[in-house]
């Protein structure tokens, strides 16, 4: 497997069958990992208090606690810890139950062996990635908003929705220097609400998400359509923009050049609370976005972003990126992060880059696309980054 990971992922593997118990045991010793079986939940709950393991293949039928109630007794004890059920016979009840409480996967008998190890190499990268993630916020701590005055706060929204603008700032490829992309920023010059940040606020107190979401993209649309056709467009979404029926319209100008935007989803905020988000992820894709996490390491602990989202692109936080190059706890998450997103697909983009000390250890540490200061300031169309 990738660099950073010295210790071969652990898995549980639970089946009354012996046969297929030893079958996939062999599969997956074979592809790298080191495996635990046992016949039965119960020794499954005693193998699981005993020691750690990144990932669990069940099977659902079995005799005493059958795998849907294994799922339901790890989940609360685990809320990321990802359970592969396995079935013979499939039945609407199990795999509702099994989504319910949170399944990786649900796979049906007979399983190939590259269904089964790519199921579970993606099962256990998902893990480790969220154990780098946690050790991140322990090594940033957290951040917290501010508060503003609510008198007039509507009349000053009006006027700042009426005269917003988007910045584009350039998120250059490190192999050739050149434009990879643009990220749409929300600007106001409104003096009462400064920073994109205090729109956000009003536009959250004032339950105005939606109609601050929908001007920002028809307002990035514009211009970009008429840019070079080889650039992306990084747009960023509030969640609670998912449940905003005009992000999924075809008719929308965002829409028009869907096939170069990318949509960026924070971890900043939860998305616990957006019904149906892997329906919707699937329908933005159905339009032809693709989909990056925004701001990974700060703030949010879980995995929800990956299970569901199954982003095309991950944004490391530039709070990750400051002072890189004499943080060496930074730089062994940055390389770790970094290797286990390239092994899962995705491309990486560093941001918040400010100085060529941080370019030049990021580019070491394998970030390919890279985003800040340095390169270029969020500006009206279209600034061309310095390297
Ligand atoms: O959450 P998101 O990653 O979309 O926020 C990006 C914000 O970071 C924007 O407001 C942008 O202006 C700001 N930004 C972009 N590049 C840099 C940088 O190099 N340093 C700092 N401090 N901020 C940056
Ligand atoms: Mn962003």
């Amino acid at each position: 497997m990738s660099v950073g990971q010295p210790n071969k992922p652990r898995v549980l593997l639970v089946d009354d069958e012996e046969a297929l118990l030893r079958a996939f045991s062999r599969m997956l010793t074979a592809a790298g990992f080191e495996v635990t079986s046992c016949a039965d939940g119960a020794t499954a709950l005693t193998k699981l208090a005993e020691g750690r393991f990144d990932a669990i293949v069940s099977d659902v039928n079995m005799p005493g606690m059958n795998g849907t109630e294994l799922l339901r007794v790890v989940r609360n004890q685990d809320q990321d810890l990802p359970v592969i059920l396995v079935t013979g016979a499939p039945s609407i009840d199990s795999a509702a139950s099994a989504v319910n409480f949170g399944a990786f996967k649900y796979l049906m008998k007979p399983i190939s062996r590259d269904d089964l190890v790519q199921s579970v190499e993606r099962a256990t990268q998902l893990y480790r990635l969220g154990a780098l993630k946690r050790e991140a916020l322990q090594v940033l701590g957290t951040s917290s908003g501010e508060g503003s005055d609510r008198a007039g706060l509507e009349a000053t929204f009006e006027r700042t929705l009426a005269s917003l603008w988007m910045a584009f700032q350039p998120i250059v490829r490190a192999s050739d220097r050149s434009v990879f992309a643009y990220e749409a920023l929300l600007r106001s010059d409104e003096p009462a609400l400064p920073h994109p940040g205090a729109v956000l606020d009003a536009a959250e107190r004032l339950g105005a998400l939606d109609r601050l979401g929908r001007t920002a993209r028809d307002r990035a649309a514009g211009p970009f359509a008429a840019g070079e056709p080889s650039w992306l467009l990084f747009v960023n979404l509030h969640p609670k923009d998912l449940e905003d029926d005009s992000l999924f319209d075809r008719h929308a100008p965002l829409a028009q050049i869907a096939s170069r935007v990318v949509l960026e989803i924070t971890e900043r905020s939860s998305l616990e609370n957006v019904g149906d988000l892997r329906g919707r992820v699937l329908a933005l894709r159905d339009v032809g976005y693709r989909i990056a996490v925004d701001d990974l390491g700060a703030g949010y602990a879980g995995l929800a972003s990956f299970v569901h989202l199954e982003p095309d692109f991950v944004k490391l936080d530039m709070s990750l990126v400051r002072d890189v190059h004499v943080h060496m706890t930074k730089q062994k998450l940055v390389r770790s992060m970094t290797a286990l997103c390239k092994d899962m697909g995705l491309l990486v983009v560093a941001e918040g880059i400010e100085t060529p000390e941080e370019r030049d250890v990021l580019v070491e540490l394998g970030c390919d696309l890279l985003q800040g200061y340095r390169f270029g300031r969020p500006s009206k169309p279209f600034v061309t980054p310095v390297w």
